[in-house]
């Protein structure tokens, strides 16, 4: 090996692996954590398995015309090359990835088993609002979040009340459209635990890049357990009349007094909103406004006093006008809605 060639080989490597770090992570189809994503990172690998050869043969066509023998092709050689090279390769070639392809749709297309657990998400300006139902024909509603047991079919129904956006988590499945109007279904199969980001893949308007998700896949019974909590109406004020449980009532009072109630439920109090997010167990969502900021007192404050900083063109009013300590105050009572 000459000495250039002995310093350019680390850089390849790091260059390589670079680039293959992007391919793992939270949020890639390259790194699936679901029967579907499986599927699709396969079709990927054998499309640009396929891709690789092409390009090779090409280079290699390329590389022995200008360098190779110089000789004459007869009349009957040139058109073959023609022939066998210009048409007949690209058809089989496309032909068979294209039938590898199309193969896979019926599998992705299969509703899930009666019985399966049925989520309904419907597409917002710029947030996702998400209702559970139950075995007993209950529901539950919830927003910015998505919790499925391991080894489980799930299957959404996907709609929106204005305009188009698109379903997309990519460690568990591909991509599918939110159309007002209609309903459209997404049968997933998780195949192991952990905590996945899905975002919205169709362009909605000025805060669509700020419409994401967390996807948390648990264990069953974690996940049975978890559920029967969202069930529940948000947690009573403390008795006890200490400084934090004070702050706290004060911002109940607060949330029915500004108005927040109109837009938002918490159920149990009289707050019973439904244009904003569901904010019963707020408080224990992994972020806030739609995957955005973490969930903790200071991203409350700046979300009531800064919404549309935060969230260009944001439908919630911003509650700058408000002293300090009312943004405190309802801060502490949403954080206390675990
Ligand atoms: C006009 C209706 C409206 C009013 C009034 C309103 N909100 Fe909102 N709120 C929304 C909407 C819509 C969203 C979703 C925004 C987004 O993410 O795009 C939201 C989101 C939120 C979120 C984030 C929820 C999540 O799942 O992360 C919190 C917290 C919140 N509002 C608190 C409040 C508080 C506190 C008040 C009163 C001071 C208030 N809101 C008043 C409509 C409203
Ligand atoms: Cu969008």
């Amino acid at each position: 090996m000459s000495g250039k060639r002995f310093i350019e080989c680390p850089v390849i490597v790091f260059a390589v692996a670079l680039v293959l770090a992007g391919c793992t992570g939270p949020q890639s189809s390259l790194d699936p954590a679901g029967r579907e994503a499986e599927r699709i990172a396969g079709l990927f690998w054998w499309m640009a398995g396929g891709a690789v050869v092409v390009w090779a043969l090409v280079v290699w066509l390329a590389w022995s015309a200008m360098h190779g023998r110089v000789s004459r092709h007869t009349e009957r050689q040139a058109r073959l090359y023609v022939i066998g090279g210009g048409v007949l390769f690209p058809t089989l070639v496309l032909a068979g990835l294209l039938a590898y392809g199309l193969g896979m749709m019926p599998a992705l297309l299969e509703p899930a088993p009666p019985g399966s657990l049925k989520i309904s998400v419907s597409g917002e300006q710029w947030w996702w609002r998400v209702r559970y139902h139950t075995a007993d024909g209950g529901e539950v509603e919830l927003a910015n979040e998505i919790r499925l047991p391991v080894g489980e079919p799930a299957s959404f129904e996907l709609e929106s009340p204005d305009v188009i956006h698109s379903f997309w988590i990519p460690s568990l499945a591909g991509k599918m459209d939110m159309i007002p109007g209609r309903r459209t279904r997404l049968v997933l199969h998780p195949t192991r635990t952990g905590t996945f980001r899905g975002q919205c893949a169709e362009f909605c308007g000025d805060s669509h890049a700020l419409m994401a998700f967390p996807v948390v896949v648990m264990e069953k019974d974690a996940f049975a357990a978890w559920l029967t909590a969202q069930r529940a109406p948000a947690a009573t004020p403390q008795a006890d009349a200490g400084p934090e449980a004070r702050r706290v009532n004060r911002g109940r009072d607060a949330f029915l007094e500004h108005g927040c109630s109109a837009c938002h439920t918490v159920r149990g109090t009289l707050a019973r909103g439904a244009i904003g997010p569901d904010l019963t167990h707020v408080g224990g969502r992994l972020t806030l406004g739609a995957g955005i900021l973490p969930n903790d007192h200071p991203s409350f404050v700046r979300w009531i006093a800064e919404t549309d900083r935060v969230k260009p063109g944001v439908l919630m009013p911003h509650y700058r006008m408000l002293p300090s300590g009312e943004h405190d105050a309802l801060a502490a009572y949403l954080e206390s809605l675990q």
